[in-house]
């Protein structure tokens, strides 16, 4: 029996079916510095409730495609070397006007540095040992990582996204994934931006054109449609 997965502006996916050893869920920047107190997005002062609103979704949709085999689970951290090596000039700066430098120290260690607390994926979301961790120093999970690789050695041409935030390295990364021609699908519910206006028009952006960058769907149709993958499910 084909699985497919309610969607807008199409049931997902295009080609009819959804096949686990051909897809992974893509957990993007389920960060401390994204979503917790204290991190980049607090520094900056956004509203952290926006940005923190999909993870109890993201949890489920993350617990669900655990149980069922062969599904490819992989996860992003943006963040930079302590040296600052990898981090542009320009990128630094503009930080900085925003009052939450990038290598300054805060409530969870360096700003959006590797290894500090700050860094580190939410414990709701953790990811465990089998589970790819993709670090990018850019908002695309594609440029300057081995994405593009991993997925290709696994023979991944589906995508399915939740993370943070929507209209920046989520919206990005599943940019890069369609130019690449991976079928792509945003769970609308497992995602937040710092601003909801940004969220909407972030969400509107994928659909046009017959679905330009993908389709949209939420976590309560997509565990519902993979129900019958999932082990115990
Ligand atoms: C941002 C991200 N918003 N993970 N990063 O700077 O979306």
């Amino acid at each position: 029996m084909a699985i497919t997965v309610p969607a807008d502006p199409y049931t997902w996916p295009y080609d009819g079916d959804v096949v686990p050893g051909r897809t992974a869920l893509l957990m993007v920047d389920w960060q401390h510095d994204f979503c917790a107190p204290g991190g980049y997005v607090d520094r900056m002062g956004y509203d952290i409730a926006l940005t923190r609103r999909g993870l109890e979704p993201a949890r489920r949709v993350l617990d669900a495609c655990r149980k069922i085999p062969g599904f490819t689970i992989i996860h992003t951290r943006e963040g930079h070397k302590p040296d600052l090596s990898d981090c542009p000039p320009n990128k630094l700066w503009r930080s900085k006007q925003m009052g939450a430098g990038i290598g300054d120290m805060g409530p969870s260690g360096r700003i959006l540095i590797r290894g500090e607390r700050g860094w580190e994926i939410v414990e709701e979301v953790a990811p465990r040992e089998n589970e790819p961790i993709i670090d990018k120093p850019t908002k695309g999970s594609f440029t300057a990582t081995d994405l593009d690789l991993v997925l290709k050695n696994r023979g991944v041409t589906h995508l399915v996204f939740t993370g943070i935030t929507t209209d920046v390295c989520v919206h990005t990364t599943m940019r890069e994934a369609n130019d690449r021609g991976y079928e792509c699908l945003l769970l609308d519910d497992c995602t937040g931006a710092t601003d909801e206006g940004n969220y909407l028009a972030a969400i509107k952006m994928i659909k046009m054109q017959g679905g330009v960058f993908g389709a949209v769907s939420n976590s309560m149709e997509f565990i519902g449609s993979l129900s019958p993958l999932i082990e115990g499910g």
